[in-house]
């Protein structure tokens, strides 16, 4: 792909061009270049310069893993416009709220299978405190140490350590002493002013997800970013979000991995709003891995895009296509996302990346290789018990 790469810088304009070269140059792109390449770049254009990239930071790796969710709640004291799945306090009868003898019986139902990671987030239930969420974490690791506790949303976070008064940094160490080992990148959606306070008012602001995640990382605790594209934003709102990810990232080195979420439109606030193109995901997902030039990994959220489109994603700049989901993931399937009860078995996860021509690597939180499958047989690959 790489070698009819100046073939295509001659065919575009100069601006273009000029991007194309810097990136091929490996030197950072501005945001008015990034902006540049949402208004001009073509499908083609994007998406042979991003796998580039990808393939330059990861040949044909693609990385997933072995993970379970513990969603805690649906009960949200916030009222996000984009978002299906919380119920407010006062209509907390139609939601669900876990105790943490449930959670537990969850954490144990995979006992004795080969799950790395258990990746907890839910709605911000005003019950649900500071406490609670600490005495879960040293159960879940008196149980089980060796399980990666992935959890906790920014906007999670910062409602229990201000209810709970006490600082970012003094939340994040007793989080982390109690056995939290990293933070997903929920919460962030669109940073700029002009849009959040249209989408999602009432939550933490770009500052504070910010300083939360920085806290994070001054812990040594590795963490995600997200952002929620597609709905009312412009160009320039998704590479000021971007780029100030990117900023961050200079400072600190913190962050794993860039997640883009596309807004599904499924019974919210927001069902007025039509849906992107794939072309548009396609292209998004490209411009992505060209602007966060320090993030090692893109990802692609499967249950949220589809099983053909994430293969798709693969092509377009990413290079992760996260993990075997069990169904008790709700706030894609409660949105109207392609994967009503999303579960794949590592056997058909590995089957997805082969299919593509890609290289699956089972991978830990923290990008440690656990499996690379590039010499399993897609033909057999259902018959290996472990696999399932
Ligand atoms: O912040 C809510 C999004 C996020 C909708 O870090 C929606 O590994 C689309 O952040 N359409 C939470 N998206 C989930 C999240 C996440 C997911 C997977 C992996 C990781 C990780 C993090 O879900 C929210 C919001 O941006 N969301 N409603 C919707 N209607
Ligand atoms: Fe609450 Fe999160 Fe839904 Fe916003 S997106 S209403 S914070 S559950």
């Amino acid at each position: 792909m790489s070698t009819s790469i100046p073939q295509l810088l001659t065919t575009v304009d100069s601006q273009l061009r000029q991007i194309g070269e810097k990136i091929l140059a490996e030197e950072r792109i501005t945001p008015e270049e990034g902006v540049a390449l949402f208004e001009k770049g073509s499908l083609a254009f994007l998406g042979a310069l991003a796998n580039h990239v990808r393939e330059r930071k990861h040949g044909d790796k693609t990385y997933f893993n072995r993970n379970f969710h513990i969603e805690p709640t649906n009960v949200c004291v916030y009222t996000c416009h984009f978002c299906s799945y919380s119920r407010v306090y006062a209509h907390r009868d139609e939601g669900w709220e876990l105790s943490q003898q449930q959670m537990m019986d969850i954490v144990k139902s995979y006992d004795g299978k080969p799950v790395t990671e258990v990746h907890i987030v839910g709605g911000v239930h005003p019950k649900m405190n500071l406490e609670f969420f600490a005495e879960l974490l040293r159960k879940i690791k008196e149980h089980r140490p060796e399980l990666h506790i992935k959890g906790f949303t920014a906007v999670e976070l910062d409602y229990m350590f201000r209810k709970a008064k006490v600082s970012v940094t003094e939340g994040m160490k007793y989080l982390h002493a109690a056995g939290l080992d990293s933070m997903p990148g929920g919460g962030a959606e669109i940073f700029h002013p002009d849009v959040r306070n249209v989408i999602c008012a009432d939550k933490v602001d770009a500052d504070g997800w910010l300083e939360i995640h920085e806290a994070a990382h001054n812990e040594g605790m590795h963490t995600n970013a997200t952002m929620l594209y597609g709905h009312v934003e412009t160009y320039a709102h998704r590479i000021d979000h971007m780029d100030r990810l990117r900023t961050l990232q200079d400072k600190t080195g913190g962050f794993n991995t860039f997640i883009p979420l596309k807004f599904r439109n499924g019974d919210n606030d927001m069902s007025h709003v039509a849906e992107t193109s794939v072309i548009e995901d396609m292209k998004l997902y490209a411009v992505a891995r060209l602007y966060m030039d320090n993030f090692p990994h893109i990802k692609a959220y499967w249950p949220m895009l589809g099983r053909q489109n994430a293969q798709l994603t693969l092509s377009f700049g990413v290079n992760d296509l996260d993990g075997t989901i069990d169904d008790t993931t709700k706030i894609y399937s409660m949105a109207g996302s392609e994967e009503q009860s999303p579960s794949l078995s590592t056997a058909q996860l590995v089957s997805l990346i082969k299919q593509v021509g890609r290289e699956p690597v089972e991978r830990d939180t923290l990008y440690n290789e656990v499996r690379n499958f590039k010499d399993v047989d897609i033909n057999t690959i259902e018959l290996d018990p472990s696999l399932n």
